[in-house]
């Protein structure tokens, strides 16, 4: 049978690790402690005869360059290229969860959401048209408690799906932030199409956003290839440009967008649970 090579990519405390365990079989530790190293567990199950191999990186938030975690997780995701990644979101706590996901969009790798803590959800009352998002995003989106198992057989049928170009939602998506940064993104991409030589698997739009991020991992990266002067310039009359329109610096124009984008898909599809925030307060 074919080997799918799956990574786990989630905030922290979103169920990762009680996934990875309920899959795999093993007895990691689960819960709120702050491990001091920064590493992954790996594990292999079958299922529908294929074998997985899983990876349970370490939590984050994001996907910039300010924490090991951060740096630990984009490099994998970079220099492993696991055939697909699990993005493990907490339902309860979708706002936050999804600034990843965007991250995710960005870097354009092949994901399932495994939509977690479903259970609480359900619990909330809250309304979450879930199937509507994951056609807005492209990307499929399977309810799961990691705690009990639940979902977790569908979810690696949806990964099978996905890893064989089968799967009916999968579509490829940018999130579009907005016309000034749009420009931005187009104008470098442009410039490192014309010079960069870069590998072919490198998502150029994503390394677009990260250089107008002024994610310094990635302007290494870029400076190692010819060209590198022309596109750092590029990117440092774009930089200037954004932030003249936006009165904002171009980071945070980004991160504002990104949060925009959902709080925009949320509102199509989330709805709070009236009467318990009726009476909650
Ligand atoms: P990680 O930090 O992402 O690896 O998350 P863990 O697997 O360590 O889980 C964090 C906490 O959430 C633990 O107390 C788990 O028992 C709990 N947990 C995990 N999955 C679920 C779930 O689907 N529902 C509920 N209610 N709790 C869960
Ligand atoms: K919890
Ligand atoms: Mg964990």
């Amino acid at each position: 049978g074919k080997t799918i090579n799956v990574a786990l990519v989630g905030n922290p405390n979103c169920g990762k690790t009680s996934l990875f365990n309920f899959a795999s079989g093993a007895h990691e530790h689960v819960g709120n402690y702050s491990g001091v190293t920064v590493d992954a567990k790996e594990g292999t199950f079958q299922q529908d005869g294929y074998t997985f191999r899983i990876v349970d990186l370490p939590g984050t938030y994001s996907l910039s360059a300010y924490t090991p975690e951060e740096l630990y997780v984009r490099r994998h995701l970079s220099e492993e290229q696991p055939d697909v990644v699990i993005n493990v979101l907490d339902a309860s706590n979708l706002e936050r969860n999804l600034y990843l996901t965007c991250q995710l969009i960005d870097m354009d790798v092949r994901s399932v959401i495994a939509l977690n803590m479903y259970d609480e959800l359900e619990r909330s009352g809250n309304k979450f048209d879930y199937e509507s998002l994951s056609r807005m995003i492209g990307t499929p989106i399977v309810p799961t408690i990691s705690r009990t198992g639940f979902g977790i057989e569908d979810l690696f049928k949806r990964v099978i799906k996905v890893y064989e170009e089968e799967d009916p939602v999968i579509r490829h998506i940018h999130i579009n932030y907005g016309e000034v940064l749009e420009k931005g993104i187009t104008n470098v991409r442009h410039v490192i199409k014309q010079n960069g030589n870069v590998a072919k698997s490198l998502s150029k739009r994503y390394l677009s956003i990260k250089l107008l991020e002024g994610d310094p991992e990635i302007e290494r990266f870029i400076q190692t290839l010819p060209g590198s002067e022309t596109i750092i310039e590029e990117r440092d009359q774009n930089v200037t440009q954004i932030e003249e329109l936006l009165l904002e610096d171009s980071e945070t124009a980004f991160t504002n967008a990104r949060y925009g984008f959902i709080s925009g898909a949320l509102r199509e599809t989330y709805e709070q649970n009236k009467i318990k925030e009726a009476t909650s307060t």
